[in-house]
């Protein structure tokens, strides 16, 4: 799946459905700053650009990305958000630690989504190198932190459309 083929950055504004009801959770690892700050920024931005409430929008950091499992599942256990972002970038390394810390955050995420009802959005980078990861993150090939926030808003939209359909 080559995502310079899908670069979701850019997108139809008017086909994206207003935030300016919802609540947001953004969490996002310390490791890899350099790449997660610009991902986290581009996100924040998108949300507000679609009408957000800044104090509607909640921040938080957690060390690295193998945390981001357990802080999604404590936001969406325990806070009433519509949506819970993840974002962290798992440089790959010499050893196989990278595998283990990315299967690990891909498994527990995915996992959130199929036992709660609140969209928990995977924005984890798994880039070969930092320069993949900066192309990403605000580089060449977009901003994944923007496309994870319209692809909270339109999980946010589908789940409105299930209820409304009740
Ligand atoms: C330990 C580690 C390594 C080697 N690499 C990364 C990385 O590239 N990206 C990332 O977000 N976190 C990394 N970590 C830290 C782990 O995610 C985690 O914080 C520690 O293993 C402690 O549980």
């Amino acid at each position: 799946m080559a995502t310079e083929l899908k670069n979701l950055s850019r997108y139809n504004p008017d086909e994206i459905i207003s935030a300016k009801n919802y609540r947001f959770a953004i969490v996002y690892a310390q490791w890899n700053m350099e790449i997660t700050q610009p991902l986290y920024e581009g996100c924040l931005h998108t949300l507000l650009k679609h009408e957000a409430i800044e104090s509607n929008i909640d921040l938080y950091q957690v060390p690295g990305s193998f945390e981001l499992t357990f802080a999604c599942s404590e936001l969406t256990k325990t806070k009433n958000y519509d949506a819970v972002i993840a974002i962290g970038c798992i440089i790959e390394g010499e050893t196989r630690h990278f595998e283990f810390i990315a299967d690990a955050v891909a498994n527990g995420i995915a996992q959130l989504n199929s036992t709660q009802s609140i969209p928990v959005i995977f924005a984890v980078l798994t880039p070969s190198s930092q320069q993949q990861g900066i192309d990403r993150a605000g580089g060449k090939h977009g901003n994944k932190g923007v496309e994870a926030a319209i692809t909270a808003l339109k999980m946010i939209a589908f789940k409105n459309s299930i209820q409304n359909k009740k």
